[in-house]
């Protein structure tokens, strides 16, 4: 299981304020934290600030002072994703294209010169599909797309988009679904990706929700996830699917998780 840290995102007060006032110390504390709790990779997104490409540039720079860091460059603009991938110094992953051919004929070309592997949300210029086999449509129309400019299936996360449980209670199943369809999609089968905390927003009990739906995704298949590493006992739900799953065996990480916060 991928796990990328979701705390990197202007999305968060504290981040915004520490973008705005170029505060490198504030930035490499959350980069560090996340990575001391499991992070592979830490997501990068600037969110709606001024001059988002300089922000972007100034942030992966920023995290690389820690040195060997892999890192998901996330925004919705095409010349802020740009600014952050020919920064990278590991293989980046483009967090995201979506089903629309403009993003998809402008960004494939440039992960391609980047090395980057690529993210692709299951939505075009209608939104979100609203059930599983939408999104399953709109997975292979992506990846076939990926395919003619060259990426193999295992460069390419699809993510089935997973929207708050309290404005789409239907859309955690639906999305369930679509991560056991899209593996049917092509073999060896195509990787999955959730951003994890979007499901719980605005909800009580947010943990709660987020350790839940890990478990349950990680049963229809789920390969990789954005996500809050600092909540251990989520870190440890997905080590104890793994066991559960037969994915680990029992004596391995499973009792490690269990010993270190026991
Ligand atoms: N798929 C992909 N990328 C993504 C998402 C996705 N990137 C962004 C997001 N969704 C995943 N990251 C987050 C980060 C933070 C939150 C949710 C998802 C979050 N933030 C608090 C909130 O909105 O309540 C911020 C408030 C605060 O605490 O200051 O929940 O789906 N590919």
């Amino acid at each position: 299981m991928l796990f990328i840290g979701e705390r990197l995102n202007g999305m968060f007060r504290a981040v915004k304020k520490a973008i705005e006032e170029r505060d490198k110390k504030a930035i490499l504390e959350i980069a560090e934290k996340q990575m001391e709790n499991g992070a592979h990779y830490l997501d990068i997104n600037v969110g709606p600030v001024a001059a988002g490409a300089e922000a972007m540039e100034w942030m992966v720079n920023t995290v690389q002072e820690i040195g060997d860091v892999k890192l998901s460059i996330d925004s919705a603009k095409v010349n802020i994703i740009e600014a952050g991938l020919k920064l990278c110094k590991n293989r980046p992953i483009l967090n995201s294209i979506t089903a629309d051919d403009e993003k998809i004929s402008s960004l494939l070309p440039i992960a391609k010169k980047f090395g980057a592997q690529v993210i692709a949300l299951t939505m075009d210029d209608k939104g979100v599909p609203s059930t599983a086999e939408g999104r399953t449509e709109l997975a292979a129309m992506i990846l076939a797309a990926a395919q003619e400019y060259g990426f193999s299936t295992e460069d390419i996360y699809l993510d089935p988009l997973i929207l708050p449980v309290n404005v789409a209670q239907d859309c955690p199943l639906q999305v369930l679904k679509a991560i056991a369809m899209i593996r049917e999609l092509d073999v060896p089968s195509p990787k999955t990706i959730l951003g994890l905390s979007n499901v719980s927003q605005k909800c009580a009990s947010r943990e709660l929700i987020n350790r839940t739906f890990l478990a349950m995704a990680m049963y229809c298949g789920l390969d990789a996830a954005i996500l809050d590493t600092n909540d251990t006992e989520l870190v440890n739900t997905a080590i104890t699917s793994r066991m559960l799953l037969n994915k680990d065996i029992y004596c391995d990480s499973y009792l490690s998780a269990f010993r270190k916060n026991g």
